[in-house]
């Protein structure tokens, strides 16, 4: 890992102009991490231009700074890119990509392509921040960090570990996010910014605790079609974001949330205990993390099925594994 991380600042170094992305439909590791690394790189090397442009952005992390227009391809053929929290090179958040003079991967998610000149994954960080931030104290003498860096990255770590609550978390983790509260980070602040509810988004979540339903095996599932979510006036992210209200039932060591997106297709949001999810989530054009991931849905018939593969997963696993709840 040291050699690595050796080479990855030996190529920062190297460049004048850095770019550095996300994915498309950021979240709060993603857009936290971009702004965490552009910060300690702006601050670390003040002569070198870095930039953050992003195409895709979300409402509910506007108190954080800002992210650039799409550049002019130019200044990619130019430049060094660092594309963070990102598994596939169809997922990065730029269509220009392809053009920069080299690319670094910098990720936790399962590696499925390695489209960087350097890959550096770390499945067992649970959020890409603390491999930043891992970065950042590794070379302790050379890069430095601001407090605006500081309450990005904080914001990356708590949303990817649910606040510091995931089975994923390490003492690594809360190291990292110590040393963040070393610098001047109001987080009471951020935590509002984060999980203060809409009242309609409330709504619906009684609406969802009242409705969900489970399998035979106890996967709780729920699925929120255009129809509801116009009923109820919120956002795809704020629908998307219900995923954690089926968190807590006993019994039900898999959930789902399905929130039919414009398009019409569907997007699943798969959740777990214990079980590993993220390989049925991959058959149905999505992936991520053993017990978090993404899939996509052409029609409501995959609903169906991929509830079935999700069952017979819980089911098997409670043969195994008996009084796991
Ligand atoms: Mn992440």
């Amino acid at each position: 890992m040291k050699e690595i991380k050796k080479q990855i600042l030996k190529k920062i170094k190297e460049y004048d102009s850095i770019i550095i992305l996300g994915h498309q439909r950021p979240d709060g590791d993603c857009i936290g991490s971009v702004l965490g690394l552009k910060d300690i790189l702006n601050t670390s090397f003040p002569k070198k231009k870095v930039y953050a442009p992003a195409n895709d952005s979300v409402s509910y992390l506007d108190f954080l700074e800002s992210r650039e227009k799409e550049l002019q391809p130019e200044i990619y053929q130019e430049s060094l890119v660092i594309v963070l929290d990102t598994a596939t090179k169809e997922r990065i958040d730029s269509k220009y990509y392809h053009l920069a003079k080299e690319t670094i991967k910098i990720d936790h998610h399962l590696p499925v392509d390695d489209y960087g000149d350097i890959n550096y994954v770390d499945v067992k960080a649970p959020a890409t921040a603390e491999i930043i931030v891992d970065f950042l104290l590794t070379f302790k003498k050379q890069l430095k960090l601001t407090s605006k860096g500081a309450k990005a990255l904080f914001t990356a770590l708590i949303t990817d570990t649910g606040r510091f609550r995931y089975s994923s978390v390490t003492s690594k983790t809360l190291e990292v996010g110590a040393y963040l509260l070393t610098y001047d980070v109001d987080f009471e602040k951020i935590y509002n910014n984060l999980y203060l509810k809409d009242l309609e988004v409330l709504k619906l979540e009684g609406y969802l605790n009242l409705n969900f339903k489970t399998t035979e095996n106890g996967v709780a599932y729920f699925y929120i079609d255009k129809k509801i979510r116009n009923q109820y006036n919120i956002s795809i992210e704020d629908a998307a974001s219900l995923v954690n209200c089926l968190d807590s039932i006993k019994g039900s060591l898999i959930w789902v949330l399905f929130v039919e997106q414009e398009d019409g297709t569907i997007r699943a949001r798969i959740r777990s205990r214990y079980v590993t999810i993220s390989d049925v989530a991959n058959n149905y054009r999505g992936g991520g993390h053993k017990q978090a991931s993404g899939a996509t849905l052409l029609e409501e018939k995959e609903i169906t099925l991929i509830l079935k593969e999700l069952d017979m997963r819980l089911k098997e696993f409670k043969k195994e594994n008996g009084g796991l709840m």
